[in-house]
């Protein structure tokens, strides 16, 4: 069998995983295993696959208002100047980040990200096309991506943004937007401490706050407010903070990881030694959480790998597959009763016109008789020929009915169009016998793989647990 891209490329993200975290590459051999099963029951096509559907890296997002600091935080973060700063509105495009091998940071085109889906941009121009026509085209307008050396950047993806409140948003950037904090293991939302009052935040607060509280993800969102070595002037820097807090709080905030930081390299002096000094401790200690947490994802992304394999093997056995057979039982019930109404019709009809029209002569089909044996079995092979006919038309009919029903279920949710597509191909298995309970591509050998595979992802799971959960990894072996 031709290789597809998108074997191409699954081939390329196991390589690259096999030098980073080989525990994972076997997750993608799993995969492949579960493509292949998907495949031939007509779930997903031929160049698509559920090792795309997710991202391989984990991925840390930098929003929050224009001129927060976000790409002085993330030049601090890697130890290279690798975004441009200032409070012009340089960087509006969302920028994604990732290691490379190079010793110059490179930029590459929008595109880079959309054609490779080892990366959370795959296909977004497809989405964002979707969402408003026209914009898809314009993909490298609003993304980039930049590799550079950084050891801090090993093994993650992250993402710098033009920020908002800078100017009125296209609706590509919010959907954008959308797409990064829905794929991100790790939001931190930025502020500014030079404006913490709820007007200057407006959609920050709307897209960035009220919009994430409560999702059940809502823990990766880390709020910061940044340069707050700018409020050491104020007579009473505290309030700064309790101001941005009740904005947050009206915004309907009232938990949340809140952090205060600044960036060194942009610090304006603090005079005041004693204010100095409690700022910068502060700062520390929330930068270093930030930073743990974001070293923490390492370990997030494997569990999340490995949930997100074993939830695709159980919804595709326990759901989809359940779905399927069921839709084709309906199929068969229907195929069945055309069958019965159309041959019995077709078969009474006969018999009445040939037995008023005194055709029979006893069980001696008169009309037949007095042909020779070779006219007789030429009859025979073309009335064959005519019920199989019939026989496939009636069939497909019937698949073509149930094919419908399926496409106007609403229930179905996000399932529908990858169940629309494994009946699509049911219906082309003319080959395969209608019975109940059976799939065409779902025998009893692939039902037994399926089952091997959902053991070995428990499997992953438990020696992930092994790897994580050693309390420092200094327990003294029992036995
Ligand atoms: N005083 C101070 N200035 C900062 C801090 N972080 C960033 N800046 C400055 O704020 C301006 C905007 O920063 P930038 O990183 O470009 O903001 P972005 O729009 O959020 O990416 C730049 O001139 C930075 O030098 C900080 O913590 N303290
Ligand atoms: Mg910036």
């Amino acid at each position: 069998m031709a290789t597809t891209a998108t074997e191409e490329r699954i081939k390329r993200l196991k390589h690259h995983l096999e030098l980073e975290n080989p525990a994972l590459s076997q997750a993608v051999q799993y995969f492949q295993e579960l493509d292949a099963i998907a495949r031939r029951i007509g779930f997903i096509s031929h160049d698509d696959s559920y090792a795309t559907q997710i991202s391989w890296w984990p991925v840390v997002a930098v929003l929050g208002t224009f001129s927060a600091g976000k790409s002085t935080f993330l030049n601090e973060y890697l130890g290279i100047d690798l975004q441009r700063t200032g409070n012009q509105a340089i960087d509006d495009k969302f920028t994604v980040i990732c290691y490379g091998d190079t010793d110059q940071p490179r930029q590459l085109p929008g595109l880079a990200l959309d054609a490779d889906p080892r990366f959370p941009f795959y296909q977004i121009s497809e989405q964002v096309e979707a969402a408003s026509k026209g914009e898809g085209k314009r993909v490298d307008s609003f993304l980039q991506l930049k590799t550079c050396r950084a050891e801090s950047l090993r093994g993650k993806i992250m993402i710098d943004s033009p920020g908002f409140d800078a100017d009125e948003q296209r609706s590509s950037t919010l959907l954008i937007t959308d797409h990064i904090i829905g794929l991100s293991d790790l939001v931190l939302v930025f502020f500014d401490a030079r404006h913490p009052e709820p007007g200057a935040m407006m959609d920050t607060l709307k897209h960035l706050v009220v919009e994430t509280i409560d999702r059940s993800d809502s823990d990766k969102f880390l709020y910061i407010l940044n340069q707050i070595d700018n409020t050491a002037r104020e007579d009473n820097p505290e309030e700064v903070v309790a101001a941005w807090q009740r904005a947050l709080a009206q915004s309907g905030l009232t938990a949340g990881r809140f952090y205060r930081t600044y960036s060194e390299s942009a610090v304006v002096p603090i005079e005041d030694e004693q204010k100095r000094l409690r700022m910068q401790a502060k700062r520390d200690e929330d930068l270093g959480e930030i930073r743990r947490r974001i070293e923490q994802l390492n370990i997030e992304r494997a569990y999340r790998v490995t949930g997100m394999l074993e939830h695709s093997c159980k919804h595709l056995r326990d759901v989809m597959i359940p779905r399927l057979i069921e839709a084709r039982n309906v199929w068969m019930s229907r195929n069945l009763w055309t069958n019965v109404i159309v041959f019995g019709l077709a078969i009474g009809l006969f018999l009445y016109v040939t037995i008023t029209g005194d055709a029979w002569d006893g069980f001696t089909f008169l009309p037949l008789a007095g042909l020779d044996t070779t006219l007789q079995l030429l009859v025979g092979l073309g009335v064959a020929v005519l019920v199989l006919f019939v026989y496939s038309r009636l069939r497909r009919l019937a698949g073509q009915s149930v094919l419908r029903r399926l496409q106007r279920d609403d229930s179905l949710g996000s399932d529908k169009a990858s169940l629309v597509r494994a009946f699509e191909t049911q219906l082309g298995a003319v080959f395969s016998p209608l019975l109940p309970g059976k799939l065409a591509g779902w025998s009893a050998r692939v039902q037994k793989k399926l089952d091997k595979l959902i053991g070995e992802t428990d499997r992953m799971v438990q020696a992930l647990n092994d790897q994580y959960t050693q309390p420092s990894g200094v327990e003294p072996k029992k036995r």
